[in-house]
């Protein structure tokens, strides 16, 4: 008990001093910060990046200007409407507008080139992260990676709280929802930490905001990607494989992964689809003794951009040539089974005769 005390005090105590050294580093800077999400920025992502806004605001109202800067897109329904709702002004990711900022910070992703568009040269001064420790950050002058915790919002939420800074409900509405769909309902990776951060927040959100976040209209492209999905599902000894054709919008797949994973007698899912210029995966893990991140990225990792967690995973796997052939689903057909190939073989499956694909 003692113990666990006097852990918890000197966590606190470290972090105290980490967001005091956030501020006072803000504080004394002068021009604009260039805040950066990942790649199709999720609420984690957003949220963290509005709460770091306000912490520039709050150390620096006159001398620091704050932009948050995407690329990809705000795919998933319920993202669009937090940003329509809680007014977030987010803006798309340029070459020249990068080099206007005088600082750059990154929030959900560990590095730059890190599941964002940026050069892995480029310097950036601030980042803040929940995943696995980027490389490249010898130039930056704040560093928070902590691979251990829920979400990125946690992180922002605990700066907060030190700093006593006056959360607005908006922000405090980003961030609880950031919280809350990256440990997916508090059901995921979660830490008590997350839980304790969520529980300051929630008196500060708007729970009518909240719930018109969490309950948007899906759109037809995301029910016909669900629909596919379930049609074109093949299982094999527990691991779920799903077809969805092409698609506009790729935040609809991890939907349909995240739903097939529910499916009785599954332990994985890997649902792929194609867009105009990539091959897309996305996996949903819950057989303990794979790490579908690392799978994915041995399997796809020296063609594509490929990885994640234990139980989440992705893979992009760009067409290059291929990008001009017109029919991208026979595309598709052609090519899947031999990358297949490679993850079947990895996770084992092709050991198991008779069980062709
Ligand atoms: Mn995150």
């Amino acid at each position: 008990m003692v113990a666990r005390a006097a852990i918890h005090q000197i966590n606190r105590l470290h972090v105290s001093r980490l967001s005091q050294r956030l501020h006072d580093l803000l504080a004394g800077w002068e021009g604009t910060l260039g805040i950066i999400t990942h790649k199709n920025p999720d609420p984690d992502a957003i949220g963290s990046a509005m709460a770091l806004a306000a912490i520039a605001r709050n150390a620096n109202p006159q001398k620091l200007a704050c932009r948050i800067f995407y690329d990809g897109i705000i795919g998933h329904q319920e993202n669009r409407t937090m940003v329509n709702l809680l007014d977030i002004k987010m803006e798309k990711m340029e070459p020249q507008t990068i080099q206007d900022c005088t600082y750059l910070a990154l929030v959900d992703c560990p590095a730059p080139g890190m599941n964002n568009t940026l050069s892995p040269r480029t310097r950036v001064h601030i980042v803040i992260d929940h995943h696995q420790d980027g490389h490249g950050l010898e130039g930056a002058m704040f560093v928070d990676v902590r691979p251990g915790i829920g979400a990125t919002a946690s992180i922002l939420s605990q700066y907060l709280q030190e700093l006593d800074i006056p959360v607005d409900k908006n922000v405090a509405t980003g961030l609880f929802y950031g919280i809350r769909s990256d440990t997916r309902d508090f059901r995921r990776n979660v830490t008590p930490q997350d839980l304790s951060n969520a529980a300051f927040l929630l008196p500060l959100t708007d729970s009518d905001l909240l719930d018109q976040i969490m309950s948007p209209s899906l759109s037809q492209e995301t029910l016909d990607v669900l629909g596919n999905a379930i049609r074109n599902r093949r299982i094999r000894s527990g691991y779920l494989f799903a077809n969805v054709g092409f698609v506009r919008n790729r935040d609809s797949l991890p939907q349909a992964a995240d739903l097939l994973i529910s499916l009785e007698g599954v332990n994985t899912a890997l649902v792929y689809g194609i867009s105009d210029d990539a091959i897309i995966i996305s996996s949903r893990n819950r057989d303990i003794r794979l790490h579908i991140g690392n799978v994915l990225e041995e399997a796809f990792g020296d063609i594509g951009d490929a990885g994640g967690h234990p139980n989440m995973a992705a893979a992009t796997i760009p067409l290059s040539y291929f990008r001009r052939v017109k029919n991208k689903e026979e595309l598709l057909g052609l090519i899947m089974d031999p990358l297949l190939k490679k993850f079947t073989s990895l996770v084992g499956l092709d050991a198991e005769a008779g069980n062709e694909l």
